[in-house]
């Protein structure tokens, strides 16, 4: 298993191999050539030091359970980190340190980090390598967890070491999960640093490069995700005319064979894998998903904006997950799939809190302890996570590696919003499109280590993701304006699947039910579906979404499509409230937007 063997000429990336391999300590070298071999034993030696459980290969073929240390279950956005020169660059959404006192710091804890350990060089590309948007990482670890990961989630082996060369560019991204082993000390099944304020996830604009210290969670840990394609690639996409987003990407087909390529995005934990792969309900419809996390969008050679899925896998999180709320994420997870911190049923299988199915009489939980579901426990974490190949998913679109992506019709903002905000509307126009995206808001979930179920604004779905200051995101997003002709830009809509009555119901049935909000988009893209201006945007009217078949009463549906004029007052209060963070580097456009908003809910407000 051992392969110490340098396959590569690359002189930079040599000597930063060697650089840290005396900083780390570790004792021994591994280059990751990205071979079922490879990888089958690294799942093998993870099964014998306990980080793995091999599933039962009669239910879920090639899949392995792996349990978290507590302390290591989602991503640290206190520790999580822009070093820019300056600081007014990293803006006041995200901490911010000085990168050399950072790097000294950072050196310090890298320091015979690795003892003990092998020292995994990982070559991943993100995005599919003669796309023109591929962007090459290595990622040097001592996890083998976050090799086989990464060999889900990215393009990773020889073929990216054969297109770096000698001298190509890449992002160094280096991770250690920051757990030294002594001689003779034995291992634990996930090694971590349990001490969160010792956690650093932390970004150089400067160099591009990613420093990753202590745990071993996806987000954290699997650094092409959030670290590069997101907030990295955000960076670099401001530079060059570009977006790196938090969005799914999906296809959608009428009943009369017209496609339309739509990208959403919501914050973690909203929903976004069960839109991306959704089975509409309404005949004749049928959805394909290009990805669930992120896309990264250019203005194509025909001015319309192309969106691409850099990744290969889904990293989705598994409670809620079931053949009623995602059927094709379902069976993506049937086999070949790395479960993290679920249910073990005695069989030798997986079950996670709203599975669908009963749960086991008895298991182990995500902490590794007896569970019973009488037992007053969760047994799944509440962010327990799939690791699952893209190309498994039974919906996946024939263009989803596509170098040059696909051409969007449509772009979705939504949150978790349990009142307030409508079921569907659309923007007037782009740069109202850009406002509803800065507006964005939700109840937090478990995805970050946070209180959840409270409402935080989080524009674009990119708080904990945007690389620089958002006012300049803000404008950046507005530039597409000037970038192409206006009128090939996609249309925008913002969504709320998450309504809830007075008496805490939920309002939409959601899941395949959302398709008829989606055709109601198609027929606005088409020019055919009917809408009404309202102060807030363009809402359906009545009788505009289809719902044929669907048991809604008209007083819910009402509820749903009405514009509730003094939340929206707040609504637009508590925006002007998070607008005044970005200072003078808010867009005068979106400042223009929201006093037009407001100006339109007191004219609303206001008897004749
Ligand atoms: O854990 S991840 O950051 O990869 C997933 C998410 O929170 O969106
Ligand atoms: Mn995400």
């Amino acid at each position: 298993m051992k392969n110490d063997m340098t396959t590569s000429n690359h002189q930079k990336l040599l000597a930063w191999v060697e650089e840290i391999k005396s900083l780390c300590q570790p004792s021994s070298v591994h280059w990751c050539d990205g071979s079922q071999q490879e990888y089958d034993a690294l799942c093998d030696l993870m099964v014998r030091n306990g980080t793995f459980t091999k599933l039962n290969e009669n239910l879920r073929p090639g899949c392995y359970l792996a349990r978290s240390h507590p302390s290591d279950v989602a991503r640290v956005e206190d520790r999580t980190y822009i070093c820019s020169r300056n600081q007014e660059d990293a803006g006041p959404t995200n901490n911010w340190a000085d990168p050399d006192a950072m790097k000294q710091k950072l050196t310090g804890l890298f320091r015979g980090c690795m003892q003990g350990r092998t020292l995994y060089v990982i070559p991943f590309a993100m995005g599919p390598l003669e796309s023109p948007l591929c962007k090459i990482g290595i990622e040097l670890t001592d996890s083998p967890y976050v090799v086989a990961n990464m060999r889900i989630m990215t393009r990773m082996g020889r073929q990216v070491l054969d297109k770096l060369g000698t001298d190509g560019q890449f992002i160094a991204c280096l991770h250690s999960i920051g757990a030294p082993l002594q001689p003779g000390q034995k291992d634990v099944p996930w090694p971590c640093e349990p001490d969160v304020s010792r956690k650093h996830i932390v970004h150089f604009p400067e160099d591009f490069s990613i420093w990753s210290y202590g745990s071993g969670y996806g987000g954290n840990a699997l650094l092409g995700k959030k670290c590069l394609a997101l907030r990295i690639a955000s960076m670099v996409a401001r530079k060059e005319g570009w977006l790196a987003e938090h969005m799914l990407v999906l296809c959608l087909t009428s009943p009369a064979g017209k496609k339309y390529y739509v990208a959403a995005a919501f914050p973690s934990a909203c929903g976004k894998t069960n839109l991306a792969m959704m089975q509409p309900s309404l005949p004749g419809w049928t959805l394909r998903c290009l990805g669930d996390d992120i896309a990264w969008i250019r203005v194509g050679k025909d001015g319309r904006l192309y969106a691409m899925n850099p990744e290969t896998g889904f990293f989705g999180v598994a409670p809620g997950t079931s053949v009623k709320s995602n059927p094709n994420a379902v069976r993506s997870i049937a086999q070949n799939t790395i479960f993290t911190n679920v249910v073990l049923t005695p069989e030798g299988d997986v079950w996670w809190e709203e599975m669908g199915t009963p749960p086991p009489a008895r298991g182990i939980d995500w902490q590794g302890q007896e569970w019973t579901p009488e037992c007053g426990r969760k047994g799944a974490h509440p962010n327990s996570r799939f690791t699952a190949p893209a190309a498994q998913c039974p919906v996946i679109d024939p263009d989803w590696q596509n170098p040059d992506g696909v051409p969007l019709s449509a772009i979705l903002f939504g949150g978790r919003r349990p009142s307030t905000i409508p079921l569907v509307y659309e923007a007037f126009h782009w740069e109202h499109g850009v406002f509803l995206g800065s507006a964005t808001g939700s109840e937090t979930t478990a995805a970050a280590i946070h209180a959840a179920g409270v409402l935080r604004r989080d524009p674009f779905a990119m708080l904990p993701f945007c690389g620089y200051h958002m006012g300049d995101y803000l404008g950046h997003w507005l530039s597409f304006a000037r970038r192409t002709d206006r009128a090939k830009l996609p249309k925008v809509f913002f969504v709320n699947w998450f309504r809830k009555s007075a008496d805490g119901r939920w309002l939409w049935p959601g899941f395949g039910e959302n398709s008829r909000v989606l055709k109601w988009i198609c027929e606005r893209i088409e020019g055919t579906g009917k809408a009404v201006q309202t102060p807030i945007g363009l809402l359906p009217t009545p009788d505009a979404i289809d719902t044929s078949g669907l048991k809604i009463s008209q007083a819910d549906l009402d509820e749903l499509l009405k514009v509730d004029i003094e939340g929206w007052t707040q609504e637009a209060l508590d925006v002007s409230e998070n607008y005044k963070k970005f200072g003078d580097r808010l867009p005068a456009a979106l400042e223009n937007e929201l006093r037009d908003l407001k100006d339109r809910l007191v004219a609303a407000a206001t008897p004749k």
